[in-house]
């Protein structure tokens, strides 16, 4: 029985204060506070004629290199220049007042540790760590944000020492994910008693499964997100909102003032 509320339901509450593992399983959402774009809005400047999951994909990258890692670059500097927000501040601090908490994020941005967490389980990689297409030798990107146009640019990827082309460090479109973080993932989702859906539209497998995984294995799932979405079904709660703002008042309802 799913219940859409904007208020946070007294027996979520109780059941975050006697919670022994929660999974926090975050996507694009969780950043937007953050001012990062989610997959669902429209690219803009360079970008704006494309979609995000034809971008992300290895055809784009071979099919034009400089367009897509100028998109790469662009998002790097966006992250580098936003800040953690409520909710990913909330999430590192949930760490303290349960027993165990796993993170399972399909984010590429940092936010998630720069706001404290550690141990985060990326399943489609980061923006900060690009490697060769080839030899796949981890590259050192330069320190400090990069400096990109506000609209974008095209820029050419790095050559590695063996001559390889450098490729973001991302999981694309087509692409498997990586093998110890996704196991680590579902079996978390399969012990958890209690798993967060945090910003997410439930549209990309396979780490979409992961809430039906929890549920199936008789947890509850609560689901924080202005709309409805595709993870409807398998959520015992709904809280509609932004995760920035119900967060923190969920912590402060289940745990008292921070
Ligand atoms: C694979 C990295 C083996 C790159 C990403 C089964 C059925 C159908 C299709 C498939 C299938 N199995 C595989 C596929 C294909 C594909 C897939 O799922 N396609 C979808 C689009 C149908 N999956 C794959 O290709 C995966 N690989 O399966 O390999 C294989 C290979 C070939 C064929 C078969 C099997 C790889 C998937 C990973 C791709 N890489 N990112 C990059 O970032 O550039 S995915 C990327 O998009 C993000 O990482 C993220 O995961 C996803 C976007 O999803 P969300 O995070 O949920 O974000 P979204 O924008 O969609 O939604 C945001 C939500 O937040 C909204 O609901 C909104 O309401 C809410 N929100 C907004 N503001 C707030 C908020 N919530 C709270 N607070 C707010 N303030």
């Amino acid at each position: 029985m799913n219940r859409n509320v904007a208020t946070i339901p007294q027996d979520l509450i109780a059941a975050l204060k006697k919670a022994k593992h929660v999974v926090v399983f975050t996507g694009a959402g969780v950043s937007a506070e953050s001012g990062i774009p989610t997959f669902r809005d429209s690219l803009t400047g360079l970008w704006e004629r494309f979609h995000a999951e034809d971008l992300a994909t290895p055809g784009a990258f071979h099919k034009d290199k400089e367009l897509v890692w100028g998109w790469y670059e662009w998002r790097r500097m966006k992250v580098s220049q936003a800040q953690p927000n409520p909710a990913h501040i909330a999430v590192a601090t949930l760490a303290t007042l349960v027993p165990k908490l796993t993170i399972v994020t399909q984010n590429v941005d940092d936010l998630h540790e720069r706001a404290g967490s550690t141990d985060v389980l990326h399943l489609h990689g980061s923006l900060h760590s690009p490697r060769c297409a080839t030899c796949g030798q981890a590259h050192i990107l330069p320190p400090g944000i990069p400096v990109e146009p506000e609209g974008g640019r095209r820029s050419s990827p790095p050559v590695c020492i063996c001559g390889g082309l450098v490729r973001p460090g991302v999981v694309w479109f087509g692409e498997d994910l990586p093998v110890r973080e996704l196991r680590q993932a579902f079996e978390a989702a399969q012990k958890c008693d209690l798993l967060f859906a945090i910003g997410t539209s439930g549209l990309v497998q396979p780490a979409a499964r992961i809430p039906s995984l929890a549920k199936q294995a008789g947890a509850c799932v609560v689901q924080v997100n202005p709309t409805s979405t595709e993870l409807d079904r398998e959520c015992t709660w709904s809280v509609r909102g932004g995760a920035g703002e119900i967060m923190p008042n969920l912590l402060q309802a289940a745990f008292g003032p921070a």
